[in-house]
């Protein structure tokens, strides 16, 4: 079977008038900044909005995610998909598909499955194919209606995160070639998932980038014809 046949089996959840949306990128993309900003939008609509992490989520999550995040020794690439899909399996089973069944209940993902694509699947040469293989058990087959990529050269990323000036994490530790390969794979999971992952340019400003999310947003919602507050 073919990646691109394996990727039809991924289908987002279907609870009428509830909605499932994840924000990526590399780090400093703006996923955080514009995840709060679609929140605030959604909720004006009438939506009731959670915004969920990955990894984490839950608390068996969250120990995965300090496990991963703390970690002072390298993890290898296999161990650390199967502690991401871990994570996922467990916040989808003991969250999301509970609070999708809410009617007009949005549920947004700060990072999901092309996370483990660009990251594991690319930048750890794993491959997309391994990383879609895992994937093939339900809850993990489900994907988001719409993800919105947000889209910054790795420059950009370096610049932010300088900015910022936080402690470096596991992943942030990596080198130049690290994140170039974190572009790469989110170009070839965009070009697998065409329908689903939206470009959206995040060097932009802040307020110019929602526009872009906002505009989506509003056809996803007029599309399926179930604003809450109509
Ligand atoms: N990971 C993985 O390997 N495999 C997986 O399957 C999954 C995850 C699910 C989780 O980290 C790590 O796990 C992640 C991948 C790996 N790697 N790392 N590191 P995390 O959740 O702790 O970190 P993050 O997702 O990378 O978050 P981040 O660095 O905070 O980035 P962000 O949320 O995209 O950015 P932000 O916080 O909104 O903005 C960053 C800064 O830029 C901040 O100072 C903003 O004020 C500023 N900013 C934001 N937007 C703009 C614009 N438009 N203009 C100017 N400045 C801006």
């Amino acid at each position: 079977m073919t990646i691109e046949e394996i990727a039809k089996k991924f289908r987002p959840p279907a609870f009428p008038g509830s909605y499932f949306l994840s924000f990526e990128g590399i780090e400093g993309a703006g996923k955080s900044t514009q995840i709060l900003k679609a929140r605030d939008y959604l909720e004006e609509k009438g939506f009731r909005v959670l915004v969920l992490r990955e990894p984490g989520g839950t608390s068996f999550g969250e120990k995965l995610r300090q496990a991963i995040l703390n970690s002072q020794s390298p993890i290898h690439p296999v161990a650390e998909l199967h502690l991401f899909a871990s994570s996922r399996a467990q916040l989808l089973s003991e969250v999301t598909l509970k609070e999708l069944g809410i009617p007009n209940t949005v549920i947004i993902y700060d990072r999901y499955l092309d996370s483990t694509l660009a990251y594991q699947g690319s930048a750890r040469s794993l491959g997309f194919e391994a990383i879609l293989q895992s994937h093939t058990s339900f809850p993990l087959t489900l994907v988001p209606h719409l993800t919105f990529y947000l889209k910054i050269p790795v420059n950009l990323s370096h610049d932010r995160q300088k900015m910022r000036n936080a402690p470096k994490d596991y992943f942030e530790k990596q080198g130049q070639d690290f994140y170039q390969a974190l572009v790469d794979g989110y170009e070839k999971a965009s070009a697998l998932f065409p329908e689903r992952i939206l470009q959206v340019n995040g060097a932009q400003d802040v307020e110019d980038v929602f526009l872009d999310i906002k505009n989506h947003l509003d056809q996803l919602i007029l599309e399926n014809n179930s604003r809450p507050e109509n």
